[in-house]
């Protein structure tokens, strides 16, 4: 492991182009539940299946009580170290981009710059009739809130199962993924997609591919190198001096 980490410190050192792919596992060590597995419920419900259009317009109400409750959570916690490695790592890069899958923002709040949040933003609320985006910064908006253009409800600024990304981010994403000669996979189980894909487009162009993950996923078998770890133990090794 220690080897590992000496040859791909050198690697993040010596490379053109790196593209840093984020899931919920880097931010679990600043307290916010992952999605899949132990601590992913919420008042019995999986936090998947209140992810989907379906359950929105099922009971909007019970959505918005699930999002104020992620609001408010994430409203309270702070960066951890593997968001401020990947910061840090960004500033001695010469070309560097960080494709997160996160809603949190904390990729920003720690100073990373040339974040794709393709998923999303959860500070960002759009019209359910007109469409109009804007930022939220009070956590709780209650559990119909409407908009002030228009009166119809809002709803939250993310991508649910079933929806398109944003057809530019996703582009872009493909694009980066492909032309990175370096790619870092840290925190994500790999089975949602279009982002599980994003690995091996990477692959496909030649890129090394390191998997940062306690536990493995079903990138592990086709990536160069996975390190078993916490992102937040791992990542500050790969930028120490
Ligand atoms: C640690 C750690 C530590 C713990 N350190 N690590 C092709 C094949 C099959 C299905 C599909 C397909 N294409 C599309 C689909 C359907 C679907 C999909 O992928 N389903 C699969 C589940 C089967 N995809 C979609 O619907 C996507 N849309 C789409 O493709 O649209 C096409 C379309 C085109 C045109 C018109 C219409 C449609 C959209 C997917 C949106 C996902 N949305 C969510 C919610 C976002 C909002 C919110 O957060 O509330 O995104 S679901 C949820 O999963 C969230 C996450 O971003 C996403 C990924 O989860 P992630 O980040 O990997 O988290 P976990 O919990 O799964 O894993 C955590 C990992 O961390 C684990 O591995 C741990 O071990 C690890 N970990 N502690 C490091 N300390
Ligand atoms: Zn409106």
């Amino acid at each position: 492991m220690h080897a590992d980490i000496d040859a791909l410190r050198e690697r993040i050192r010596g490379a053109k182009k790196i593209v840093v792919l984020t899931g919920a596992g880097v931010s679990a060590e600043s307290g916010i539940p992952t999605f899949r597995g132990d601590g992913g419920l919420w008042r019995n419900y999986r936090a998947t299946d209140l992810a989907t259009p379906e359950a929105f317009a099922r009971n909007s109400a019970l959505v918005w009580e699930f999002y104020n409750w992620r609001r408010i959570l994430i409203s309270k916690v702070e960066c951890n170290p593997a968001h401020r490695a990947l910061a840090a790592m960004q500033k001695g890069a010469a070309d560097f981009a960080l494709i997160t899958q996160n809603i949190d923002g904390l990729h920003l709040k720690a100073g990373s710059r040339n974040v794709l949040e393709i998923h999303g933003n959860i500070w960002k609320v759009r019209c359910t009739h007109c469409g109009d985006v804007h930022l939220e910064e009070k956590p709780d908006l209650g559990t119909a809130p409407a908009c002030g253009k228009c009166g119809a409800l809002l709803r939250p600024h993310v991508v649910w199962f079933g929806e398109g990304l944003d057809p530019v981010l996703l582009e872009s994403a493909y694009r980066l993924s492909a032309s990175c000669d370096l790619m870092l996979v840290i925190g994500t189980s790999a089975v949602v997609q279009p982002a599980a894909s994003f690995p091996s487009a990477a692959t496909s162009s030649g890129a090394f591919v390191v998997e940062i993950n306690p536990e493995r996923t079903p990138l592990s078998a086709s990536v160069d190198l996975t390190l078993l770890g916490k992102a937040g133990e791992i990542v500050p090794q790969l930028v120490a001096a």
